[in-house]
């Protein structure tokens, strides 16, 4: 059994996806064992995203993030990290296979609707970012 960090993102709240991808993590035995809806601070965006902060990218990623609220799961089932990133899709959308949630629901490489964990190392670091121990029921 392994777990991994869920994201969706502002677009995909804003989108009205949430329902959506939860029945995709669901039809594949993604078991949610932590969910809450939050607004991050620029702060806290810039420490999630810490491993960016170079990147061109950063500051409009963080702003994004932090543009209106997000849905973070915890989710558990055999291989998760690798089975969640497979039901997202690449991170550009147009590379994203067909049936994939970017593919489907994604607009631009950054509005990208979900995030994952994307090594056990990044799923406890991103799981201890967001939650407590008597928030994960798992
Ligand atoms: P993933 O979310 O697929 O693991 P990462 O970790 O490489 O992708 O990037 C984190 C986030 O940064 C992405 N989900 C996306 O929102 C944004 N991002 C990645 N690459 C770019 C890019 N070239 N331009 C703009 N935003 C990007």
């Amino acid at each position: 059994m392994e777990r991994t960090l869920s994201i969706i993102k502002p677009d995909g709240v804003a989108r009205g996806v949430i329902g959506e991808v939860i029945k995709r993590l669901e039809k594949n035995s993604l078991n949610i064992i932590g969910m809450k809806m939050l607004r991050m601070t620029k702060a806290q965006a810039e420490s999630f995203y810490a491993v960016h902060k170079e990147k061109p990218f950063f500051d409009s990623l963080t702003n994004f993030m932090t543009s209106g609220p997000v849905v973070v799961m915890v989710l558990e089932g055999e291989n998760a990290i690798a089975k969640y990133r497979e039901i997202m899709g690449a991170t550009n959308y147009m590379e994203a296979a067909e049936g994939t949630i970017r593919r489907d629901f994604a607009s631009d490489i950054e509005k990208n609707v979900v995030h994952g964990s994307d090594s056990p190392e990044t799923a406890a670091f991103e799981i201890g970012f967001f939650f407590n121990s008597l928030e994960i029921t798992g």
